[in-house]
């Protein structure tokens, strides 16, 4: 039987050659991790888990943690994670939608997410941040010689939730062939090999810091410094022993305020990858400044995995997101029409190739509404690409806002500040924030003589929207601007709050 994906993480495995390294901690071979991989994997069988069933995973960041993904995938289940911020509210949505077999959660958080799961026939099983738990406990005395499930490349490997500009959140179907091919793809565009050393300090339920960065890890034998979490200190404590970094752009915002980043400590680094949004020029120019480092950047999203990369060989120009991957096709279209744009015109960024995922979980409408007639997928971001084939992003078309390389669907928020007594009316938007990149921020319009001010919203936002969602400021306003249309506009709101965070 073959296992598309494990299959090549199995051959790509060497032995006792280290994998996951935790910092004052516990160094884990490759065979370890298949080792401990099986058992979960035998653990989840005996549970009555089968290929194709879901299991929903929401637990703090741990070598167990990334181990259950491998064990998911060996299994054949679809591995379905799920961010820790997301409130319980919010966990009952996806555990509604998906509807796992299987919940593994933090124990402290067993008996809440059973009364949701419960409902919907799901076992729920614990994993903690120490690696101890039920689900621990169940694969001790299972053997570790698991037969790998059967799994073609078509076959779901995954389910990553992206927000929607309209509705509920949306189940990215991604297949075994999606992400081997991409994690392919990527180790070799980036040079990557088992002599690599990865500080890995991205949360592992997303696509950047569980396709990227550990797939692309396990395909090259490499190995990496599993961080709990972004710690500045760290990093650069790890840093002399660590080729290679991938972040967000508030991870080099934030590296460069520490005066202990300098050329000497970063001597043995390879390559700085920056991804998920953009990442400033002058952060860009200040960190070759202070490091002679280029951070390579490069463009993806949950549905596409990675399309462009900066070259590692060539110029890596900033402000840019580089070049197509090789095997994904990139365009540029006109909105209006679908009419293919030449270059250095605007227009809407289209992506094709095997990184693009199967479709919406269970919304054949939704996601024939994103692709073109050509299998097109619709990316939502404006862009262009320049004469040189460098592909540039400029703006969104999508009604979004990216902090700290969470994606934040405003409509979300509006809908749950409009339920709020004694709100008319609402705006959401981003704008530039020093940290994150841009702070979301609420425009409020209250009805008469209502009493609302900013902690009274925030604190019944609380519950409701995970921490990263809730506005950082709430502006109260007489009205919103409208265009003829009655549309509101945000643009116009966007550049009259532009210096809020920023002072000028
Ligand atoms: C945390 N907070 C955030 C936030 N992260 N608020 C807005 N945006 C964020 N991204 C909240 C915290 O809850 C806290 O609230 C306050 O802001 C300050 O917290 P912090 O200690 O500064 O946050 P920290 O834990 O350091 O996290 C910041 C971060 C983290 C940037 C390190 O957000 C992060 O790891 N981001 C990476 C996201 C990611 O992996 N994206 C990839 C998506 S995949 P308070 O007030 O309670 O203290 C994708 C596709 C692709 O996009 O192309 O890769
Ligand atoms: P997500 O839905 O979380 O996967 O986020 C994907 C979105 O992040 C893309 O559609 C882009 O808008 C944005 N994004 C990812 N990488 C970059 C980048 N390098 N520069 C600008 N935006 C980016």
């Amino acid at each position: 039987m073959s296992n598309h994906l494990f299959d090549a993480i199995r051959a790509a495995a060497s032995g006792d050659a280290p994998f996951i390294r935790i910092n004052g901690g516990r160094t884990w071979t490759y065979d370890d991790a298949l080792d401990l991989s099986g058992r979960i994997a035998s653990a989840i069988d005996a549970l009555g888990i089968r290929p194709g069933d879901r299991v929903a995973v929401q637990v703090e960041k741990s070598a167990e943690a990334l181990i259950l993904y491998l064990a998911c995938l060996r299994s054949g289940a679809v591995y379905l994670p799920l961010n820790t911020a997301y409130t319980l509210a919010e966990l009952d949505y996806f555990i509604g939608d998906a509807e796992p077999r299987l919940v593994i959660v933090s124990p402290a958080a067993r008996e809440s997410v059973r009364t949701i799961a419960g409902p919907h026939g799901a076992i729920v099983e614990t994993l903690d941040a120490d690696g101890t738990g039920s689900l621990l406990d169940l694969a001790r005395d299972e053997p570790g010689d698991f037969v790998d499930a059967s799994c073609s490349a078509d076959d779901l490997a995954a389910i990553l939730y992206t927000s929607g500009t309209t509705g509920r959140s949306k189940g990215a179907m991604l297949t075994h062939g999606n992400l081997l091919s991409n994690a392919t793809t990527l180790r070799d565009y980036w040079h990557v090999t088992a002599a690599d050393r990865l500080i890995h300090a991205l949360p592992l339920f997303h696509t950047h810091g569980l396709f990227v960065a550990t797939n692309v890890t396990l395909l090259a034998g490499a190995s990496m410094f599993l961080l709990p979490k972004f710690d500045p200190d760290e990093i650069l404590s790890l840093i002399p022993e660590a080729t290679l970094l991938m972040g967000v752009p508030t991870f080099y915002v934030r590296l460069l305020q520490s005066p202990r980043l300098d050329r000497q400590a970063v001597a043995n680094m390879r390559l700085f990858i920056s991804g998920s949004a953009p990442l400033l020029a002058e952060t860009h120019a200040e960190f070759r400044k202070r490091t002679g480092h280029a951070i390579l950047e490069r463009y993806g999203m949950t549905e596409t995995n990675m399309n462009t990369s900066n070259p590692y060989d060539g110029e890596r120009i900033a402000g840019t997101v580089g070049f197509p991957l090789p095997g994904v096709t990139v365009r540029v279209t006109d909105p209006a029409t679908g009419a293919a744009l030449p270059p250095e015109e605007t227009g809407m960024i289209e992506i094709k190739g095997p990184n693009v995922f199967k479709g919406y979980w269970r919304m054949p409408e939704k996601t024939a509404a994103e692709f073109t007639s050509d299998g097109f997928f619709i990316s939502g971001d404006l862009g262009k690409i320049d004469r040189d084939g460098y592909v540039h992003i400029v703006g969104r078309g999508k009604d979004l806002v990216i902090s700290g390389g969470y994606n934040i669907y405003p409509k979300e928020v509006e809908g749950e500040i409009d339920q709020l007594e004694g709100v008319a009316e609402s705006a959401v938007i981003g704008v530039p924030h020093p940290d994150f990149g841009e702070g979301v921020t609420a425009i409020v319009v209250c009805k008469p003589d209502a009493a609302l001010d900013e902690s009274a919203i925030l604190g019944a936002l609380r519950e409701r929207l995970a921490r990263y969602k809730q506005p950082k400021r709430i502006i109260f306003a007489e009205d919103l601007p409208r265009n003829t249309m009655g549309k509101v506009q945000k643009n116009v709101l966007r550049q009259q709050y532009a210096d809020l965070y920023i002072r000028t």
